[in-house]
């Protein structure tokens, strides 16, 4: 079948917060594609922008009067071209005329026609035959930070990884009972608590920082037993968003508690050895490099992942690979704009011995096409949520990849475990 571009379809539609985004289809001789954009909370300072000024509205309006003629009698396996022309269109270093979301949308939206156009899915259309590795669900289970409201631990994310898992339904299955028995733990210690949940689906609870670790380690350990395989779990500290610049500290539990920058390397190293903590992303704020290298060099056993600090931009993340900072990076397409930067990333993070973690927003859409990013490019991790309906659209995708891969699917070799 051809996969000549013939038009390209913007919308606004919502996302999970009820914030608008973009949604793109588009439109081949022989298939279709359509793609919704993701938002985040806690962005990384290097991140493209979102939207041209005039928001949602003014990005389908450049769809319609700019791009949609440029792209139209294009062929969409020509990925690289694709992305090449929206660059062009552009004209910036950060999408700041068409906007990071509406690029994004269109390049996804792009691949995924361009595999339609061939019968095939997008994991198989990008990947290959060799795509067959399902990647381990790095789930959130606790918030706080930027993504909880009110009190909550100063660390972002409590993530469970059950790195023991023999195949995705079982990992999952994993990560559903720890996120459930989390909610019971809670209740029972908690009072105040009513079962909130962030945006991504995790709990949100008045307990300490330190409580929720406690909470976390519990529970991942009495599942891991209970199904007889390991179930570890890591942290997004997120710590740019409570970095004070002026302080030189880091501000726990509102700023009763305070770190300078030697104190967080100690108590991450800490966290590490106490919890046997196998994930810690941003534990640093977004240009710290050299304590990424520190805490890279004297751990073991555990995946140090650059977010914020690599914001997937081969010239941060190239920054980090000089001096061995972190061993593993967050993948966000709409952090960079295109596909093809994306894949670039990942090829220069696989290439120096990172693991690539492909990773939701935030604020997200029911769109599910970052599970097949995951099988294409064989990332070892996907994080993702573990329940919410934005998360789930994701977690099921990679469950039906599983499914349609039968014997030949296996799971990712992943770095630490
Ligand atoms: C993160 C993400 C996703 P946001 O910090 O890793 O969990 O948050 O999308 O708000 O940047
Ligand atoms: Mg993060």
């Amino acid at each position: 079948m051809s996969s000549i571009i013939e038009d390209l379809i913007a919308r606004k539609i919502f996302n999970n917060r009820g914030d608008e985004t973009i949604e793109v289809d588009v439109i081949t001789t022989g298939g279709f594609g359509r793609v919704g954009a993701p938002a985040g909370k806690s962005r990384g300072k290097a991140e493209v922008s979102y939207y041209p000024q005039g928001g949602v509205e003014q990005a389908i309006k450049k769809i319609d009067d700019l791009i949609a003629p440029e792209l139209a009698g294009l062929n969409a396996d020509f990925q690289q071209e694709i992305d090449d022309t929206l660059h062009e269109i552009d004209g910036t270093s950060d999408f700041k005329n068409i906007g990071g979301n509406t690029a994004f949308a269109i390049s996804l939206a792009n691949a995924e026609a361009a595999a339609n156009s061939h019968g095939l899915l997008l994991f198989q259309f990008l990947g290959g035959s060799s795509a067959n590795t399902l990647p381990y669900p790095l789930g959130n289970c606790i918030s706080g930070g930027q993504h909880a409201r009110g009190k909550a631990p100063s660390i972002q994310e409590y993530l469970a990884l059950p790195h023991g898992a023999e195949s995705f339904l079982e990992a999952q299955t994993a990560n559903t009972l720890i996120h459930k028995r989390i909610g019971d733990s809670l209740k029972k210690k908690i009072t105040s608590f009513n079962g909130g949940k962030s945006d991504e689906g995790a709990w949100i609870a008045n307990v300490t920082t330190d409580d929720a670790f406690e909470i976390m380690a519990r529970t991942c350990e009495e599942v891991g037993n209970e199904l007889d395989f390991e179930c570890g779990f890591g942290i997004d500290v997120a710590a740019s968003s409570f970095w004070k610049p002026k302080e030189q500290k880091y501000m726990y539990e509102n700023g009763d508690k305070k770190r300078d920058t030697a104190e967080q390397l100690e108590y991450m190293l800490e966290l590490i050895e106490k919890y046997h903590l196998t994930y810690i992303e941003d534990p640093f704020h977004e240009d710290d490099f050299d304590s990424f290298a520190e805490l890279t060099r004297k751990s073991k056993n555990c995946l140090i992942c650059g977010d914020d600090l690599f914001t997937t931009n081969t010239e941060r993340l190239n920054n980090g690979i000089k001096i061995n900072a972190g061993n593993a990076i967050i993948i966000k397409v709409n952090q960079i704009g295109t596909l093809t930067d994306a894949a670039e990333t990942i090829e220069m993070a696989q290439r120096n011995g990172y693991d690539a973690v492909v990773s939701h927003r935030s604020g997200d859409t029911c769109d599910w096409h970052i599970a097949h990013l995951a099988v294409a490019y064989k990332c070892p991790v996907i994080k993702t949520g573990v329940v919410e309906g934005a998360r789930i659209a994701k977690l099921n995708e990679l469950i039906r990849i599983e499914h349609f891969l039968g014997s030949r699917a296996k799971m990712a070799a992943l770095n630490v475990c």
